[in-house]
């Protein structure tokens, strides 16, 4: 099929997460015409995928929710997996954004057709184009599957966190659980319920934090739907508090950080007795490096006479269970692997193929990743990514992050139409500056000296995840599309506005 003949469209969306739901109701409040695309058989994105035993979100309810579409009725002040999920449903379905998704449509390839000035999707459904390009395909959403060697001759059942397998009972099995971040933490005490024996494999220990995690009261449901703006109130104590607590100590820990590391070790001295299990406990790194986990219910799962932490290290995989290096086997029925997403070397870019002819991939091997506004791409016309480079924060919502891109890629849209604008496109140099200044930011955090190896970082050191500073800055420097930062071709003629040959 040609272009010319392939199904058109003014904006394709994909993802129909967080990210890709709200840019379709704001689209469709300004009249914008799109499809989403979305691989899946729901909407949700990591809100459906992620279905582990103990799946909840760590950011407080109230603030992990759109600022359009608040949910006066959440059960609890951290919100369990199939909640959050309902609630994203509710909103797809009351915005009348389920009507515009296409399901099972995975995107193949998206390339950029710089004569008939339009993105060209292969997916599974067929070719399609575009004008306007949206990835919300988030960066948490392709599972690090570590090889161990002998895996493949294992006989129990092995599964991700964010492949769970909802057939599997764990009641009364010998469980493994590899990795001890966020999900582990998540998952170590639901699954240490029902297992016969727990054993955790700890590569690196995790700084536990207490949890203030409560049921929220009837009364306070009945008053967040009667008076909505106390919901927002508390909404906005939860943005604040987060803010000026947890920012300055993650972008200076020298000075400020102090305090979070003894929260966290009092936390481990109260619910760990045993010294020795204490000492394998205690993290090396600064807290903060990696994502702060709260939790009050992982360290006495880790404690309790029914686990075993192991930290020499894993050598092999057996068909019985997973030998150490120590020698020592371990005999398990299933296999759990806590072990992360690939984040810094997801296949996304490898699919994405710009104005000269390289992939996404290609063009960050040699520059390094990263975005301008964590949003648009040189080389990569009307292309926006929500969630995109080093718009990650550790201590909010990301929610946050991908509303505070909306406005920006809105306008975007609706200059493109107001002013005949066929082609945006970010200059290169504009975009260099701004990595700079993220760059020069990033070096003094937590993340870049903080003495752990996280996803934050990829293989060479670089950190293009996080947003370095106050996230209310982020969303400032996004209030208003800054045209003059990009190169515009018309639609009427060739003019070129901004650049002598784009
Ligand atoms: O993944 P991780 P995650 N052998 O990368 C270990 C979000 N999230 O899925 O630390 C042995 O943090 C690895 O060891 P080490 C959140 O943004 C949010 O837990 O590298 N171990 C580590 O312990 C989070 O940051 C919520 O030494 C191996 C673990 O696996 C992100 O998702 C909840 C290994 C991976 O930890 C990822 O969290 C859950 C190997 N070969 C997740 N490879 C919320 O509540 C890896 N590991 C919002």
């Amino acid at each position: 099929m040609t272009t010319a003949t392939a199904e058109q469209h003014r904006v394709v969306i994909i993802g129909a997460g967080f990210g890709g739901i709200a840019a379709s109701i704001k689209l469709a409040e300004q009249g914008v015409e799109h499809v989403i695309l979305e691989k899946l058989d729901d909407v949700g994105g990591t809100w459906l995928s992620n279905t582990y035993p103990g799946c909840r979100c760590d950011v407080p309810s109230h603030l992990y929710s759109l600022s359009f579409a608040l949910n006066p009725d959440w059960s609890d002040s951290f919100s369990l997996q199939p909640e959050i999920w309902r609630y994203l449903r509710k909103v797809a379905d009351d915005f009348g954004v389920v009507d515009r998704v296409r399901f099972g449509c995975k995107v193949d390839a998206a390339r950029w057709d710089d004569t008939a000035r339009r993105w060209v999707l292969e997916t599974s459904q067929g070719v399609l184009t575009c004008n306007v390009l949206i990835a919300a395909h988030g960066f948490l959403s392709e599972p690090s599957v570590p090889h161990f060697e002998g895996i493949e001759t294992f006989t129990g059942q092995v599964m991700h966190s964010a492949q769970w397998d909802p057939s599997y009972d764990v009641t009364g099995k010998r469980v493994a659980v590899i990795g001890t971040g966020a999900s582990a933490v998540q998952i170590v005490p639901r699954v240490h319920e029902q297992a016969d024996h727990l054993v955790v494999f700890q590569r690196t220990a995790a700084w536990i934090l207490p949890h203030r995690g409560r049921p929220i009261n009837d009364w306070e449901r009945a008053l967040y739907r009667r008076v909505p703006a106390t919901q927002r109130a508390v909404r906005a104590f939860h943005y604040w508090s987060s803010e000026f607590l947890a920012v300055p100590a993650l972008v200076d820990p020298q000075r400020r950080g102090r305090l979070l590391k003894k929260v966290a070790l009092k936390h481990l001295h109260d619910q760990v007795k045993d010294p020795e299990l204490r000492a394998k406990l205690t993290p090396t790194f600064t807290p903060g490096c990696k994502r702060l986990t709260p939790s009050n219910e992982y360290l006495p799962a880790i404690a309790s006479p029914q686990t075993t932490l192991v930290t020499s290290g894993i050598d092999r995989v057996v068909p019985n269970g997973i030998v150490t290096k120590d020698g020592a086997t371990h005999e398990v029925d299933v296999i759990i692997l806590a072990t992360g997403f690939r984040v810094t070397d997801n296949t996304f870019p490898e699919l994405v193929t710009g104005r000269d002819g390289r992939t996404m991939r290609e063009v960050w091997d040699g520059d390094g990743m990263g975005a301008y506004n964590g949003t648009t791409f040189a080389l990569f016309p009307n292309f926006f990514m929500l969630a995109g480079p080093n718009t990650g924060i550790g201590h909010t919502s990301l929610v946050y992050m991908i509303e505070a891109q909306l406005p920006y890629l809105l306008q975007a849209v609706q200059l493109m139409a107001e002013r005949g604008i066929d082609v945006l496109e970010v200059r290169p140099d504009v975009q260099a500056r701004y990595n700079e200044m993220i760059q020069r930011k990033v070096a003094s955090t937590v993340w870049n000296t903080g003495g752990c190896q996280s996803w934050y970082l990829d293989k060479f050191g670089h950190n293009s995840t996080i947003w370095p500073d106050y996230t209310f800055k982020f969303a400032r420097r996004l209030r208003r599309f800054d045209i003059e930062s990009y190169y515009q071709r018309l639609r009427e003629d060739d003019r070129v506005a901004g650049l002598a040959a784009v």
